[in-house]
């Protein structure tokens, strides 16, 4: 899908006018073209990681001054020779420079195609290369600490031991079909079984911590629900701090879904305010609470909301029934504590999910917090284990298990080495695709047209 063989350029900081923009050209002819036409030192003598001052002319005519950086092959991001050029950020002048570049030989770059390159020669893998893109896009500490963590090899160094393992084995039962004759054992089968035990075992850790590490990395859709008049809008301003949502007495107040993100300790949350459910008194109403139960399906976590000082047990144990959707997690929250007694207040229940504030009066809004967040990260988040947050990647972890499945079921049921030998090289497949020992140009493709032009 690319050809090594060109040099290509592209603008690597954003468009728009700024301070500094960056030009960067990676390719055997970079230092050439860009000496081509600087005036100043002589590129091509010029050492490694060094920064030069001068011109950057198109003939006669004097384009900008800039500084040039020199990265010379493979000591650089793409193993290729780098120039990057920092010029004044104006439109007219990136265009001019990139353009000049383009006349003496360098061809644009494609989305992600420094990126592919560094993967292409061996700088990165291809999960640590899918991490460049999500460093890029991270919007919380959270987010960015396990972009961080797969960038810096964590993750595939892993998986690098999972299959060197599996390897070592799939060598052993492959000698024993050479000499299928014969009828012997290379591979020790309880060896062999403990392994893929072991590794089932770190495949299944991996492939569960993807919801915290999809929760990490995308946000936590929570849904705010509850009868009307409740208190859900009083309650999403509480947690925000702010006077988002609009708070009255009169029942059927917010009609349409108000999104607002909150961040708990790294980790954002959707917050979604939603109409009040009960049986809808006008046909907007009745869209707006349809609205509230779609939400409430497509979230991670429900936080119900209901009047303490109004509700009966009766209909509280049937919201609560009726709003538990599988893969939701709930949270019951009894609202309106200030108008309760004692009596009233020991009556309510007491579990673990359940919490007692006043969203008016502000109170227990922390514990709230502490609550959602703790109900998203269980106790997962121990700082170096490694999370999954990309969904290709789950996918090959699911169906590496599923490999690692037949594989122990086929040495239970002795089957031939054959068989056994192309189960695990299944599961070696799989493994493989993630940090990119087996690709296919369709999977590049798809991984780095997403990156934008200039990574
Ligand atoms: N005393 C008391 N009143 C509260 C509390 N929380 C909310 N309220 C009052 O309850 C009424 C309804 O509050 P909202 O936040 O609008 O309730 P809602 O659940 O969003 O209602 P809808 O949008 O109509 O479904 C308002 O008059 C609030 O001031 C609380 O903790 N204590
Ligand atoms: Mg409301």
């Amino acid at each position: 899908m690319t050809d090594n063989t060109d040099t290509i350029v592209a603008l690597a900081t954003p468009n728009g006018v700024g301070a500094i923009a960056v030009i960067r050209l990676s390719g055997p002819e970079a230092i050439t073209i860009a000496n081509s036409v600087f005036k100043g030192k002589d590129l091509t003598r010029q050492a490694s990681h060094t920064i030069h001052f001068g011109n950057i002319a198109d003939g006669d005519l004097i384009l900008d001054e800039v500084l040039v950086s020199l990265f010379v092959g493979p000591r650089s991001y793409t193993r290729e020779n780098v120039v990057e050029v920092s010029c004044h950020a104006s439109g007219y002048i990136i265009e001019s420079i990139i353009k000049l570049f383009i006349k003496k030989g360098a061809r644009s770059a494609k989305p992600g195609e420094f990126t592919l390159r560094a993967f292409l020669n061996g700088q990165l893998d291809l999960s640590q290369a899918e991490a460049v893109a999500d460093l890029i896009a991270s919007n919380s500490k959270a987010s960015q600490q396990v972009a961080l963590q797969q960038l810096r090899g964590g993750f595939s160094s892993q998986l690098k031991g999972l299959r060197e393992q599996l390897v070592n084995f799939a060598s052993l039962i492959e000698l024993e079909l050479d000499f299928a004759e014969e009828d012997v054992e290379f591979a020790n089968r309880d060896q062999l079984k403990n392994l893929i035990h072991e590794i089932t075992k770190i495949v299944g850790r991996l492939i569960q911590s993807f919801e915290l590490g999809n929760a990490i990395k995308n946000g936590v859709n929570t849904v705010i629900a509850g009868r009307p008049n409740a208190g859900k809008s009083t309650l999403l301003n509480a947690l925000l701090n702010e006077e988002r949502a609009i708070v009255s007495h009169i029942p059927g107040t917010t009609r349409d879904t108000i999104e607002e993100v909150l961040n708990i300790q790294g980790i954002n949350f959707r917050l979604i305010d939603t109409a009040g459910i009960r049986e809808a008194t006008d046909a907007i109403e009745q869209i707006g609470v349809q609205r509230t139960m779609e939400k409430i399906s497509q979230s991670a976590l429900l936080v119900y909301v209901f009047d303490a000082a109004e509700i009966t047990i009766e209909d509280l144990n049937k919201d609560i029934e009726s709003l538990q959707k599988p893969g939701v997690t709930m949270l019951v929250v009894a609202n309106k504590a200030d108008l309760l007694n004692p009596e009233q207040l020991a009556a309510l229940p007491h579990t673990d999910r359940a919490i007692i504030i006043s969203a008016k009066q502000k109170r227990h809004i922390d514990e709230l917090k502490h609550k959602i967040y703790s109900s998203a990260v269980k106790d997962q988040l121990s700082g170096d284990e490694t999370l999954v947050t990309n969904i290709r990647h789950l996918e090959a972890l699911q169906k590496t298990e599923q490999a690692l499945v037949r594989v122990l079921g086929g040495i239970d049921g002795s089957i031939t080495s054959d068989f056994l030998s192309m189960d695990i090289k299944q599961a070696l497949h799989y493994l493989g695709e993630i940090v990119g020992v087996v690709t296919t140009d369709d999977l590049l493709e798809n991984i780095f047209s997403k990156f934008c032009i200039g990574k």
